[in-house]
Protein backbone atom coordinates (compact mmCIF):
# COMPACT_ATOMS: atom_id res chain seq x y z
CA UNK A 1 0.00 0.00 0.00
CA UNK A 2 1.45 3.42 -1.16
CA UNK A 3 2.26 6.19 1.45
CA UNK A 4 1.22 9.67 0.46
CA UNK A 5 4.48 11.77 1.73
CA UNK A 6 3.57 15.58 2.80
CA UNK A 7 5.75 18.07 3.45
CA UNK A 8 4.85 20.47 5.90
CA UNK A 9 7.25 23.33 7.48
CA UNK A 10 9.06 22.23 10.60
CA UNK A 11 8.73 25.36 12.84
CA UNK A 12 7.40 28.51 11.63
CA UNK A 13 3.94 30.65 10.88
CA UNK A 14 2.93 27.63 8.66
CA UNK A 15 3.61 24.68 11.06
CA UNK A 16 0.73 25.08 13.66
CA UNK A 17 -2.32 25.12 11.47
CA UNK A 18 -1.04 22.51 8.74
CA UNK A 19 -0.69 19.84 11.47
CA UNK A 20 -3.94 21.33 12.61
CA UNK A 21 -5.58 20.84 9.14
CA UNK A 22 -3.77 16.85 9.25
CA UNK A 23 -5.68 16.79 12.30
CA UNK A 24 -8.80 18.01 11.87
CA UNK A 25 -8.88 15.61 8.88
CA UNK A 26 -9.23 12.91 10.98
CA UNK A 27 -5.97 11.59 10.50
CA UNK A 28 -3.93 10.34 13.74
CA UNK A 29 0.18 11.07 13.97
CA UNK A 30 2.05 8.54 15.81
CA UNK A 31 4.86 10.86 15.89
CA UNK A 32 4.33 14.46 15.78
CA UNK A 33 7.31 15.77 17.71
CA UNK A 34 8.15 17.19 14.66
CA UNK A 35 11.69 14.87 14.57
CA UNK A 36 12.16 14.44 10.82
CA UNK A 37 9.02 12.16 9.81
CA UNK A 38 5.84 11.45 11.27
CA UNK A 39 3.75 8.69 10.11
CA UNK A 40 0.00 7.55 11.20
CA UNK A 41 -1.91 4.96 12.05
CA UNK A 42 -5.23 5.77 10.51
CA UNK A 43 -4.28 7.20 7.13
CA UNK A 44 -1.82 6.20 4.45
CA UNK A 45 0.19 9.01 4.80
CA UNK A 46 3.83 10.25 5.84
CA UNK A 47 4.96 13.70 7.33
CA UNK A 48 7.96 14.87 6.53
CA UNK A 49 9.10 18.32 8.35
CA UNK A 50 11.40 20.98 6.33
CA UNK A 51 12.02 24.63 6.08
CA UNK A 52 9.26 25.92 3.59
CA UNK A 53 11.74 27.13 1.52
CA UNK A 54 12.87 23.64 0.52
CA UNK A 55 9.29 22.14 -0.10
CA UNK A 56 8.65 23.16 -3.61
CA UNK A 57 11.63 21.84 -4.59
CA UNK A 58 11.45 18.57 -2.74
CA UNK A 59 7.76 18.25 -3.85
CA UNK A 60 8.99 18.80 -7.59
CA UNK A 61 11.77 16.51 -7.35
CA UNK A 62 9.40 13.83 -6.19
CA UNK A 63 10.59 13.51 -2.44
CA UNK A 64 7.83 14.27 -1.24
CA UNK A 65 4.46 14.10 -2.99
CA UNK A 66 2.79 17.03 -2.06
CA UNK A 67 3.37 19.66 0.19
CA UNK A 68 1.79 22.50 2.58
CA UNK A 69 3.45 26.50 1.43
CA UNK A 70 2.86 29.58 0.71
CA UNK A 71 2.27 31.08 -2.66
CA UNK A 72 5.39 33.64 -2.20
CA UNK A 73 7.35 30.78 -2.02
CA UNK A 74 6.56 28.67 -4.68
CA UNK A 75 6.47 31.75 -6.81
CA UNK A 76 10.09 32.66 -6.07
CA UNK A 77 11.36 29.04 -6.72
CA UNK A 78 9.77 28.69 -9.33
CA UNK A 79 9.54 24.88 -9.07
CA UNK A 80 7.57 22.81 -11.73
CA UNK A 81 4.65 21.91 -8.95
CA UNK A 82 0.50 22.02 -9.34
CA UNK A 83 -1.27 23.96 -6.77
CA UNK A 84 -4.23 21.87 -5.69
CA UNK A 85 -5.39 23.56 -2.91
CA UNK A 86 -5.78 26.97 -1.04
CA UNK A 87 -6.24 27.23 2.46
CA UNK A 88 -7.07 30.02 3.31
CA UNK A 89 -4.20 30.64 6.17
CA UNK A 90 -1.01 32.66 6.18
CA UNK A 91 -2.29 35.65 4.32
CA UNK A 92 -0.20 38.29 3.34
CA UNK A 93 0.89 40.45 0.60
CA UNK A 94 4.69 41.26 -0.86
CA UNK A 95 5.11 44.74 -1.03
CA UNK A 96 7.74 47.56 -1.87
CA UNK A 97 7.82 49.87 0.83
CA UNK A 98 10.02 52.95 1.52
CA UNK A 99 10.64 55.56 4.23
CA UNK A 100 7.32 57.38 5.01
CA UNK A 101 8.92 60.85 4.87
CA UNK A 102 9.27 60.43 1.04
CA UNK A 103 6.57 61.94 -1.06
CA UNK A 104 5.61 58.77 -3.24
CA UNK A 105 4.91 59.34 -6.95
CA UNK A 106 4.61 56.50 -9.10
CA UNK A 107 6.42 53.44 -9.44
CA UNK A 108 9.61 55.09 -11.52
CA UNK A 109 10.49 56.06 -8.08
CA UNK A 110 12.42 53.40 -7.78
CA UNK A 111 14.64 53.69 -11.30
CA UNK A 112 18.34 53.89 -9.67
CA UNK A 113 17.06 52.82 -6.64
CA UNK A 114 18.90 49.75 -4.35
CA UNK A 115 16.01 47.87 -2.95
CA UNK A 116 16.83 44.90 -0.20
CA UNK A 117 14.83 41.78 -0.61
CA UNK A 118 14.57 38.29 0.52
CA UNK A 119 12.59 37.50 -3.40
CA UNK A 120 14.95 38.61 -5.56
CA UNK A 121 13.11 36.61 -8.43
CA UNK A 122 9.20 37.68 -7.93
CA UNK A 123 11.04 41.42 -7.67
CA UNK A 124 13.00 41.76 -10.79
CA UNK A 125 10.01 40.19 -12.57
CA UNK A 126 7.64 42.69 -11.43
CA UNK A 127 10.21 45.50 -12.51
CA UNK A 128 11.00 44.22 -15.64
CA UNK A 129 6.78 44.28 -16.46
CA UNK A 130 6.98 47.69 -15.28
CA UNK A 131 10.13 49.30 -17.29
CA UNK A 132 11.85 49.51 -14.21
CA UNK A 133 15.99 49.38 -13.77
CA UNK A 134 16.98 49.47 -10.33
CA UNK A 135 19.41 47.29 -7.97
CA UNK A 136 18.02 44.28 -6.20
CA UNK A 137 19.84 43.65 -2.96
CA UNK A 138 19.02 40.19 -1.75
CA UNK A 139 19.49 39.22 2.14
CA UNK A 140 18.18 36.62 3.79
CA UNK A 141 16.36 37.94 7.24
CA UNK A 142 15.38 41.42 8.96
CA UNK A 143 15.30 42.79 5.37
CA UNK A 144 12.53 46.10 7.06
CA UNK A 145 15.63 47.30 8.68
CA UNK A 146 17.78 48.03 5.35
CA UNK A 147 16.94 51.73 4.79
CA UNK A 148 17.49 52.12 8.54
CA UNK A 149 20.79 51.24 8.32
CA UNK A 150 21.79 52.60 4.97
CA UNK A 151 22.04 49.11 3.26
CA UNK A 152 19.00 50.14 0.78
CA UNK A 153 16.73 52.99 0.04
CA UNK A 154 13.39 50.70 0.27
CA UNK A 155 12.76 47.51 0.44
CA UNK A 156 10.47 44.66 -1.27
CA UNK A 157 9.21 42.10 1.84
CA UNK A 158 6.16 39.97 3.33
CA UNK A 159 3.26 42.74 4.74
CA UNK A 160 0.66 40.97 6.73
CA UNK A 161 -1.08 43.45 9.41
CA UNK A 162 2.10 45.93 8.68
CA UNK A 163 3.34 46.95 12.19
CA UNK A 164 6.88 45.63 11.01
CA UNK A 165 6.51 48.50 8.25
CA UNK A 166 5.67 51.23 10.97
CA UNK A 167 7.78 50.20 13.32
CA UNK A 168 10.35 50.91 11.24
CA UNK A 169 9.21 54.39 9.42
CA UNK A 170 8.62 53.22 6.03
CA UNK A 171 5.33 53.19 4.19
CA UNK A 172 3.73 50.27 1.38
CA UNK A 173 3.66 51.99 -1.76
CA UNK A 174 3.13 49.11 -4.04
CA UNK A 175 1.73 45.66 -3.16
CA UNK A 176 3.25 43.50 -6.18
CA UNK A 177 1.00 39.70 -4.93
CA UNK A 178 -0.76 38.39 -2.43
CA UNK A 179 -0.35 35.10 -0.98
CA UNK A 180 -1.61 32.10 1.18
CA UNK A 181 -1.22 28.33 2.04
CA UNK A 182 -1.55 26.30 -0.41
CA UNK A 183 -1.53 22.29 -1.11
CA UNK A 184 1.07 21.93 -3.83
CA UNK A 185 1.18 18.79 -5.80
CA UNK A 186 4.13 16.54 -7.60
CA UNK A 187 2.55 17.05 -11.25
CA UNK A 188 3.56 13.20 -11.97
CA UNK A 189 1.68 11.69 -8.83
CA UNK A 190 0.91 7.54 -9.23
CA UNK A 191 -2.77 6.73 -9.44
CA UNK A 192 -2.82 5.52 -6.08
CA UNK A 193 -1.44 8.39 -4.53
CA UNK A 194 -4.06 10.58 -6.52
CA UNK A 195 -6.45 8.08 -4.65
CA UNK A 196 -5.18 9.22 -1.51
CA UNK A 197 -4.93 12.70 -1.81
CA UNK A 198 -8.23 13.03 -3.69
CA UNK A 199 -9.30 11.69 0.03
CA UNK A 200 -7.51 13.82 1.98
CA UNK A 201 -8.49 16.95 -0.22
CA UNK A 202 -12.23 15.79 0.38
CA UNK A 203 -11.91 15.90 4.06
CA UNK A 204 -9.98 19.18 4.24
CA UNK A 205 -13.22 20.54 2.29
CA UNK A 206 -15.99 18.95 4.49
CA UNK A 207 -13.78 21.12 7.04
CA UNK A 208 -13.18 23.91 5.37
CA UNK A 209 -17.24 24.05 4.22
CA UNK A 210 -18.18 23.34 8.00
CA UNK A 211 -16.07 26.10 9.67
CA UNK A 212 -18.20 28.48 7.27
CA UNK A 213 -21.24 27.25 8.69
CA UNK A 214 -23.30 27.54 11.83
CA UNK A 215 -25.76 25.08 13.11
CA UNK A 216 -28.75 27.26 14.39
CA UNK A 217 -31.72 25.85 16.48
CA UNK A 218 -34.40 28.01 17.50
CA UNK A 219 -38.23 28.14 19.16
CA UNK A 220 -40.70 30.40 17.07
CA UNK A 221 -44.50 30.43 16.58
CA UNK A 222 -45.86 28.06 14.28
CA UNK A 223 -47.06 30.63 12.21
CA UNK A 224 -43.85 31.81 11.55
CA UNK A 225 -42.86 28.73 9.88
CA UNK A 226 -42.67 29.96 6.42
CA UNK A 227 -41.27 33.59 6.93
CA UNK A 228 -38.70 31.65 8.90
CA UNK A 229 -37.65 29.00 6.12
CA UNK A 230 -37.21 31.41 3.84
CA UNK A 231 -34.62 33.21 5.94
CA UNK A 232 -33.04 30.08 7.15
CA UNK A 233 -33.37 27.64 4.10
CA UNK A 234 -30.51 25.10 5.34
CA UNK A 235 -28.78 22.62 3.27
CA UNK A 236 -31.85 21.21 1.91
CA UNK A 237 -34.80 22.61 4.17
CA UNK A 238 -34.82 23.14 8.15
CA UNK A 239 -35.93 20.81 10.40
CA UNK A 240 -39.61 21.96 11.96
CA UNK A 241 -40.56 19.71 15.55
CA UNK A 242 -43.39 20.95 17.60
CA UNK A 243 -42.80 21.87 20.91
CA UNK A 244 -44.98 20.73 23.76
CA UNK A 245 -46.19 24.07 24.39
CA UNK A 246 -49.27 24.57 21.81
CA UNK A 247 -49.07 26.89 18.59
CA UNK A 248 -44.48 26.67 19.05
CA UNK A 249 -41.96 24.92 17.00
CA UNK A 250 -38.52 24.07 17.47
CA UNK A 251 -36.59 24.74 13.87
CA UNK A 252 -33.36 23.51 13.27
CA UNK A 253 -30.95 24.53 10.39
CA UNK A 254 -27.76 25.93 8.83
CA UNK A 255 -26.85 29.02 8.33
CA UNK A 256 -23.41 30.73 6.77
CA UNK A 257 -20.63 32.38 9.25
CA UNK A 258 -20.75 35.76 7.12
CA UNK A 259 -24.15 36.15 6.99
CA UNK A 260 -25.31 34.91 10.60
CA UNK A 261 -25.55 38.55 12.23
CA UNK A 262 -27.80 39.63 9.13
CA UNK A 263 -30.12 36.70 9.62
CA UNK A 264 -30.30 36.41 13.75
CA UNK A 265 -31.43 40.20 13.71
CA UNK A 266 -33.77 38.80 10.80
CA UNK A 267 -35.25 35.92 12.90
CA UNK A 268 -35.99 38.39 16.08
CA UNK A 269 -38.21 40.09 14.23
CA UNK A 270 -39.88 37.08 13.24
CA UNK A 271 -40.91 36.20 16.79
CA UNK A 272 -37.97 33.77 17.07
CA UNK A 273 -36.96 32.78 21.04
CA UNK A 274 -34.30 30.57 22.32
CA UNK A 275 -32.02 30.94 19.54
CA UNK A 276 -29.00 28.52 20.02
CA UNK A 277 -25.77 28.85 17.17
CA UNK A 278 -23.61 26.02 17.55
CA UNK A 279 -20.05 25.09 15.47
CA UNK A 280 -20.14 22.89 12.68
CA UNK A 281 -17.48 20.37 12.85
CA UNK A 282 -17.76 18.36 9.61
CA UNK A 283 -20.21 19.03 6.64
CA UNK A 284 -20.64 16.90 3.65
CA UNK A 285 -22.78 18.82 1.22
O1 LIG B 1 12.44 28.55 8.88
P1 LIG B 1 11.64 28.61 7.63
O2 LIG B 1 12.44 28.96 6.41
O3 LIG B 1 10.80 27.38 7.46
O4 LIG B 1 10.56 29.79 7.86
P2 LIG B 1 10.58 31.32 7.43
O5 LIG B 1 11.16 32.11 8.55
O6 LIG B 1 11.15 31.49 6.06
O7 LIG B 1 9.04 31.61 7.24
P3 LIG B 1 7.91 32.09 8.28
O8 LIG B 1 7.55 30.97 9.19
O9 LIG B 1 8.23 33.42 8.88
O10 LIG B 1 6.71 32.34 7.22
C1 LIG B 1 6.20 31.29 6.47
C2 LIG B 1 5.18 31.86 5.48
O11 LIG B 1 4.13 32.51 6.20
C3 LIG B 1 5.68 32.93 4.53
O12 LIG B 1 6.39 32.41 3.42
C4 LIG B 1 4.37 33.59 4.10
O13 LIG B 1 3.75 32.84 3.07
C5 LIG B 1 3.49 33.47 5.35
N1 LIG B 1 3.35 34.73 6.13
C6 LIG B 1 2.15 35.27 6.47
C7 LIG B 1 4.31 35.53 6.63
C8 LIG B 1 3.67 36.59 7.30
N2 LIG B 1 2.33 36.40 7.18
C9 LIG B 1 4.47 37.62 7.94
N3 LIG B 1 3.89 38.55 8.50
N4 LIG B 1 5.67 35.46 6.61
C10 LIG B 1 6.40 36.40 7.19
N5 LIG B 1 5.85 37.50 7.85
C11 LIG B 1 6.84 38.46 8.44
C12 LIG B 1 7.43 39.44 7.41
O14 LIG B 1 8.60 38.88 6.84
C13 LIG B 1 7.72 40.68 8.21
O15 LIG B 1 8.96 40.56 8.90
O16 LIG B 1 6.21 39.29 9.39
C14 LIG B 1 6.62 40.64 9.24
C15 LIG B 1 5.48 41.50 8.74
O17 LIG B 1 4.33 41.28 9.51
P4 LIG B 1 3.37 42.50 9.91
O18 LIG B 1 2.16 41.82 10.50
O19 LIG B 1 4.08 43.35 10.90
O20 LIG B 1 3.03 43.25 8.63
ZN1 LIG C 1 11.84 30.14 4.89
Amino acid sequence: MSQLKIAIQKSGRLSEKSLALISEAGIVLNNSDRRLIARSSNFPIEILFLRDDDIPQYVADGVADIGIVGENVILEKNSPVRTVKKLGFAGCRLSLAIAKSIDYKGISHFNGKKIATSYPKILQKYLTDNNITAEIHEISGSVEIAPGIGLADSIFDIVSSGSTLISNGLKEVEVVMKSEAVIISDIKLSAEKQQILDKLLFRISSVQTAKKHKYVVLNAPSSQVSRIVEIIPGMKSPTVVPLAKEGWVSIHSVLKEDEFWEIIDKLQECGAEGIMVMPVEKMIV
